[in-house]
């Protein structure tokens, strides 16, 4: 299960990358030059400051007013007056460059560079002059360095240099036998589509408000000599090295503010002592057992794949075809890897680029993009049974509801809290947009709080646990429904609806000219009537607030209903507005099919008809991540040809040195998989890993769903160990295209519903029958918690 090559990376996009959740690296596999750029998840430009707009509220009923007369395009302008200050920027933190003394030709055909998903470890191979040459990489969680061990199969034939480096304002510096480096990022960082005089600003070193940063990097050498100097660590004559590298800031995560009594110096010191305490041995088998406690989790089998075992996988990609599922396989274990790799409990959620990121000024700052990239990014954790590395995302969430209630008092005048379309570090939840510079049409989004409270449901969904949403979710998604009563107004016909919104980054058409903020777009009704039922639902288990519930209940049943369209399809806004592109990447309204639940075959066949109507209008192509979400959504329809097709579409091998990022280009993936929106952006890579699941398992409807959307592509394979809402863990087997067996264990004691669409037999604990009824081609029976049950086809 292995991302190789035959040939060192170029391009940031074929390096391969490592991550313990708060550590990131790059690998480049240079032969004379080996370069791996790292990352640390707290890194991040800016400090805690202002971005509510009191403004905001003052022009809030023009607004209203303007967009009720259909004058949308003065309601666009005045809705400017209602955004806040762009984002801070996520940061590169450096480099660890190791110059070897060997010279660059190799034995030809001697060189390898892999990453392997299933022990999280990159090692790279190569022979000089008769000497073998190996590197092993990986990020240890249970250690908290970066370890790369350097090996010669001759005695003492390993000389080589090893600094590091920075684009931030830093010192490198030799401290005893190790090397630091030290800095501090800028005060701000402006979005890198955001033309200003200066970009990037710091502080005055000795008063700056930004994070400082610290890295430390350590020697551990099986013979020879080590010298640390201003340039780095010299090591002469060993056989084998290991350098550890650690990284800390001073982010304060509880105050989620930087701290001047964190000394990210001594945190490091505190690692490096540590981890050169313990053996190489010891150090690499904690990090595979940990990484392994993860991954083998799930198993996935697509069928036999024709491809070479050498084949290095950006040939693979280009050679793309049927007879190569492995490489479908590959594309899901490796969201998993990515997962495991950015976000671990404790550590940040994982960004626009997870945690690896080269650039001072990435590609929308790196930051979190609420109206779909944040969430897309936690898609697969549950199903993929790595709920806790959901957690990360939870926290967040809760301290977007701690900001957010200010921002919506002070913009709005309204209870509960509020997000828009962009956060980051700072969990800054006004709006985006330089006060004005930015379009509404994707800065202004208030419903940011709304989808996010989606995950704290789902969490509990998946894993059932009653003091988690006793006290940590239900309150936070009970805050953001209060928002939404508040924002919520008539129409003329006394429905309610949001006002102003707009469908994310997507304009319409009307009065002869092209507007984004409306009212009651298809996607906030529908994210807020499934906030709305999930809080009635939390509210029931939890036996309190039944008043609220009602309101609730009453509220929704008030909401303006969606629509269908001339085209028999759902409508993106309350009116039949022609788009401003048929084949726009997002895809909003349909966010009721996926990740939501609110339009399914089964409680609203009608709707579902027209969802799946708009996605075929809307296309098969798009950036990485809009393929990635239509997978899902296909799936979801049921037609697995088709999520396959999408898949297949997301295949598309993108070359770095191709890609113009201001063209409109297709998406696709880069030669290390990594998703190309293009630019990299990880959560194309969640969306397919989540994708995926959700063609072989369902259980949104109530009941587990068994291959709901296999193609035929896929005629024989399994999965293991994914997992359904209720806390059902799931295997799965197919032949000839349909389910031949299938093991369900319950985490609790319940009933399970499965839907098999043939006839089957259950058994339980020491092969014995199980008593089962069959309701509506649905097989229900009581699972004991921790039992394996069989389900076998009945011939
Ligand atoms: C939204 C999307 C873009 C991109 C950006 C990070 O603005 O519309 O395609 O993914 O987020």
């Amino acid at each position: 299960m292995n991302i190789q090559f035959a040939t060192p990376a170029v391009y940031w996009t074929e390096a391969l990358p490592a991550g313990n959740g708060n550590l990131g690296a790059m690998v480049f596999g240079g032969i004379e030059q080996e370069k791996i750029a790292l990352n640390e998840d707290t890194l991040w430009s800016g400090y805690p400051r202002e971005w509510n707009n009191p403004e905001a509220k003052e022009v809030l009923p023009e607004v209203r007013a303007l967009i009720a007369e259909e004058r949308y395009s003065e309601a666009d302008r005045l809705c400017r007056k209602m955004l806040g200050p762009y984002t801070q920027s996520y940061l590169p933190l450096g480099n660890l460059n190791i110059m070897m003394e060997h010279g660059k030709p190799v034995h030809r055909g001697s060189y390898s560079r892999k990453l392997d998903l299933s022990s999280g470890v990159i090692s790279i191979k190569y022979e000089i002059g008769g000497v073998q040459y190996t590197r092993e990489v990986f990020a240890s969680h249970p250690d908290q360095v970066i370890a790369v061990r350097l090996t010669a199969s001759r005695e003492g034939a390993l000389s080589f240099r090893a600094g590091l480096d920075s684009q931030l304002r830093y010192r490198a510096l030799p401290e005893q036998d190790q090397y630091t480096i030290a800095g501090h990022a800028p005060e701000h960082v402006d979005p890198n589509y955001y033309q200003t005089a200066e970009p990037v600003s710091y502080g005055d070193p000795e008063t700056a408000k930004s994070l400082r940063f610290h890295g430390r990097l350590a020697a551990v050498l099986d013979g020879g000599t080590l010298r640390a100097g201003a340039e780095g660590l010299h090591v002469s004559g060993a056989t084998s090295v290991t350098l550890y590298f650690s990284a800390a800031t001073s982010f304060d995560p509880l105050l989620r503010a930087g701290s001047p009594d964190r000394n990210p110096g001594e945190v490091t010191a505190g690692m490096i002592r540590a981890v050169c305490r313990k053996a190489y041995a010891g150090v690499l088998e904690d990090h595979v057992l940990d990484h392994r406690s993860l991954f083998d989790r799930v198993k996935l089998h697509l069928g036999a794949s024709t491809a070479p075992a050498d084949l290095p996988t950006d040939r693979r990609i280009a050679e793309y075809g049927s007879s190569d599922p492995g490489l479908v396989e590959l594309l899901f274990h490796y969201g998993r890897y990515l997962l495991i790799a950015s976000s671990r409990p404790g550590t940040q959620p994982a960004n626009l680029q997870g945690i690896w990121n080269q650039e001072t000024r990435a590609p929308w700052s790196s930051n979190y993009t609420l109206n779909i990239n944040a969430e897309m990014n936690y898609w697969p954790a549950e199903v993929c049974n790595l709920a806790e590395l959901h957690e990360p995302f939870i926290d967040y969430i809760g301290a977007l509801a701690v900001n957010g209630r200010k921002t919506a008092e002070v913009n709005y005048g309204a209870r509960g809290w509020v997000a828009h379309h962009n956060s980051d570090l700072w969990a800054q939840t006004g709006p985006a947009g330089a006060y004005g510079d930015g379009d509404p049409v994707w800065a202004f989004w208030p419903m940011g709080a709304v989808w996010l409270t989606q995950h704290l449901w789902e969490h509990y969904l998946f894993g059932g646990d009653g003091d988690y949403l006793r006290n940590m979710a239900y309150p936070v998604m009970k805050d953001a429904a209060l928002f939404c009563l508040d924002y919520l107004i008539e129409n003329e016909a006394g429905e309610l609806m949001t006002s102003p919104s707009t469908s994310p980054e997507h304009k319409f058409h009307a009065g002869g000219g092209l507007h984004a903020v409306t009212a009651a777009p298809a996607m906030d009704l529908s994210l807020i009537a499934e906030l709305f039922g999930n809080c009635q639902e939390a509210a029931l288990l939890l036996e309190i607030d039944e008043e609220f519930a009602a309101l609730l209940q009453r509220t929704k049943e008030r909401l303006q209903p969606l629509r269908i369209g001339a085209q028999g399809r759902l409508q993106e806004w309350s009116e039949d507005y022609q788009e401003e592109d048929v084949h726009h990447r997002h895809v909003s309204h349909l966010v009721g099919v996926y990740p939501g639940r609110l339009i399914s075959e089964k409680s609203s066949p009608e709707l579902f008809q027209a969802a799946r109507t708009a996605l075929e209008i809307r296309g098969d192509g798009g950036t990485g991540w809009s393929l990635g979400w239509k997978i899902s959504l296909w799936a979801r329809f049921k037609d697995g040809n088709r999520a396959e097709r999408l898949v297949s579409n997301l295949l598309n091998l993108v070359r770095e040195n191709e890609t113009d990022h201001n063209r409109a280009a297709e998406g696709g993936v880069y030669a290390n998989l990594f998703d190309a929106h293009p630019p990299f952006q990880i959560d194309g890579n969640f969306a397919a890993t989540s994708g995926i699941a959700e063609m072989l398992l369902q259980s949104h409807q109530g009941f587990l769903e068994l291959l709901p959307a296999l193609p035929d592509s896929w005629p024989e394979g399994f999965v293991k160990g994914l997992r359904g809402r209720g806390g059902f863990e799931v295997d799965i087997d197919w032949n000839n295209g349909s389910l031949s067996g299938a093991a369900v264990t319950a985490s609790v004691t319940q009933t399970c519903c499965v839907l098999t669409r043939c006839n089957v037999r259950i058994t339980g604990a020491g092969n014995a029958a199980v008593k089962a009824a069959v309701k509506d081609g649905i097989t229900e029976f009581t699972a004991e918690a921790g039992t394996r049950y069989i389900i076998s086809v009945k011939k």
